[in-house]
């Protein structure tokens, strides 16, 4: 089986909702020395990134996203131990989550996997994280990033709630704060006083990298 075939398997997974084919070539990608980097962002995420537009077009409901996502978390479980890390000193810390409200958690969880696959040491907080919890794991953790993720416009104030308080808590030239998710723009970015968006995984984990650069003189000890 040829490399495409595989990754366009891994797609048709997703979309089908078929969790035993997405472990199996999962694991078939692996075998066959596929970079599984290559096979998350081509293969897995492509998939979802489709369920995304089926179901804005109503061509597909909430059961067919959840087995979809269900079978995407089965290839992911699979590949994700598997993504090279970069060797290096201590690796910077991200802390990140679905902010307060918002249960979608896909693409926080793809930010996390490239996040890691960059050397990050990613600190999960999951989804529908309460306001308070951001700021207390990233002194906890002495973190470098904070991510947050939302895709709904209803709990975009949360967002600015979230970096409210972190800049309350006195923490805030300790951090670099990345806000994403489809309603998420520049100009809100700006307006809440955020350090960056991005619109996919991949280039999260690239500006997060950009960002340690600026925090350098400014870590915790
Ligand atoms: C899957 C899905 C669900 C699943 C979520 C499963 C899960 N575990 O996440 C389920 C079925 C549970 C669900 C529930 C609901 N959903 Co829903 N859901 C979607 C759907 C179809 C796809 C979202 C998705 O996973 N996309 C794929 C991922 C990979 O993309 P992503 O999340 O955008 O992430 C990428 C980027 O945004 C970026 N990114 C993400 N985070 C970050 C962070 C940083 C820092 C950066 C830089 C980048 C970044 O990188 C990611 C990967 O490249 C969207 C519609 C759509 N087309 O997007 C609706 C959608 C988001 N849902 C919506 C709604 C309203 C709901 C419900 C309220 C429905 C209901 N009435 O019950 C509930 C929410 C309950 C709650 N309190 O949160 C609306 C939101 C409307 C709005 N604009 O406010 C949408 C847009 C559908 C619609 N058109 O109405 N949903």
């Amino acid at each position: 089986m040829e490399q495409n075939d595989v990754i366009s398997n891994l797609t048709e997974a997703v979309v089908t909702g078929n969790k035993d084919d997405a472990t199996a070539y999962a694991e078939k990608a692996l075998e066959l020395g596929i970079d599984p980097y290559v096979a998350v962002i081509d293969g897995l995420a492509k998939g979802m990134e489709i369920m995304g537009v089926k179901y804005d077009n109503k061509e597909a409901y909430m059961p067919q996203l959840m087995m979809a996502s269900n079978a995407m978390y089965g290839g992911m479980n699979i590949l994700t131990p598997h993504l090279k890390k970069e060797d290096g000193e201590k690796s910077a810390v991200a802390i990140i989550g679905s902010v307060e409200g918002d249960v979608h958690d896909i693409g926080k969880n793809l930010v996390k996997t490239m996040l890691t696959a960059n050397g990050f040491e990613a600190i999960d907080l999951g989804k529908d994280v309460e306001i308070n919890d951001f700021t207390d794991a990233a002194i906890e953790h002495q973190a470098d990033i904070i991510s947050l993720s939302t895709l709904m416009t209803s709990t975009m104030d949360n967002m600015e709630a979230t970096i409210k308080h972190i800049q309350d808590q006195g923490i805030r030239d300790k951090v670099k704060i990345l806000i994403g998710g489809a309603p998420v723009t520049q100009a809100f970015a700006d307006e809440v006083g955020a350090d960056g968006t991005a619109t996919d995984a991949m280039e999260a984990a690239r500006l997060a990298k950009e960002l340690l650069v600026d925090l350098s003189d400014n870590r915790w000890n």
